[in-house]
C-alpha cells in the first residue's frame, strides 16, 4: 500500500490530491511538523531533506512533490493525468518546472521573511521584491488560462495540481487578488471530487 507523509494544506496536499485523482488506495501519515517530527532520524530515512511530502510504495521511496505527482499519475495511465506523447510530455514538464521555479520559489522567499527566518534576518523589502517578481509569471499563467481550461488545454493533468496550489498560496500572500482568470481556475479545481478539502479543516 502506498503511504503519503504530509501535514495539512502544506505542499503535501499536492500528493494527496494526486493520489485521489489517480484513484489509488493509500495511507495518509500525518507528520507533526510543528513538533519537529520531520527532523527525526526515522523520517529522514524517507526524506533526508526533512520535508513533506514523502511517499513510500513498498521499498520504493520518493520525495519532491512534482516527482510524486508524476509517479502517481503514471500508476494510473488510463486517467491521462500525465501525458505520454513526447511533445505533450514536454509541455507538461514545462508547466511543472515553471510553477516550481517561478512561483513556488519566490513564494517560499516570502514565507522565509514572514516567519521562517529569525526575526533579525527578516526583511519586508524582500517580501515586496518577491511579490513584484511574481507578477511576470502570474501574467504568463493568466494569459494561458484565459485561452485554456487547464494547463494542458482541455485535459486536466497533474501539473494543474501544482499550479493550483501555488496560485492559492500566491493569493493568500496577496501577490494577486482580483484576477478573475486565476480565481475562476482555482475555484473550478477546488470543486473537483478529488480535491483534498478535508486537509484544510484542521
Ligand atoms: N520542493 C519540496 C518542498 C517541500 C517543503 O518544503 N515542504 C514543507 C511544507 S510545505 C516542509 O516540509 N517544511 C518543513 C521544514 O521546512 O522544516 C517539494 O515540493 O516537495
Amino acid at each position: 500500500m502506498i503511504e503519503i507523509y504530509g501535514m495539512g494544506a502544506t505542499r503535501s496536499m499536492r500528493a494527496v490530491w494526486a493520489a485521489k485523482e489517480a484513484g489509488l488506495e493509500f495511507n495518509y501519515v500525518e507528520v507533526d511538523l510543528k513538533n519537529g517530527a520531520h527532523l527525526s532520524e526515522d523520517f529522514k530515512k524517507l526524506n533526508p531533506y526533512g520535508r513533506v511530502p514523502a511517499l513510500k510504495d513498498g521499498d520504493y521511496i520518493l520525495w519532491e512533490s512534482a516527482a510524486i505527482l508524476t509517479y502517481l499519475g503514471e500508476l494510473a495511465p488510463e486517467r491521462g493525468l500525465v501525458p505520454k506523447e513526447p511533445k505533450a510530455r514536454g509541455l507538461y514538464n514545462k508547466w511543472l518546472h515553471f510553477a516550481n521555479t517561478e512561483l513556488d520559489a519566490p513564494l517560499f522567499t516570502i514565507e522565509k521573511h514572514i516567519w521562517r527566518y529569525p526575526q533579525e534576518e527578516r526583511d519586508p523589502k524582500m517580501i515586496k521584491k518577491a511579490i513584484d517578481e511574481l507578477q511576470a509569471p502570474l501574467k504568463i499563467v493568466t494569459d494561458h488560462l484565459s485561452q485554456n481550461d487547464f494547463l494542458m488545454g482541455e485535459q486536466f493533468s497533474m501539473a494543474d495540481i501544482l499550479m493550483a496550489h501555488c496560485l492559492n498560496w500566491a493569493r493568500f500572500r496577496e501577490a494577486f487578488s482580483d484576477n478573475s482568470v486565476l480565481n475562476d481556475y482555482t475555484k473550478k479545481l477546488s470543486k473537483r471530487d478529488s480535491y483534498p478539502r478535508e486537509l484544510y479543516k484542521k
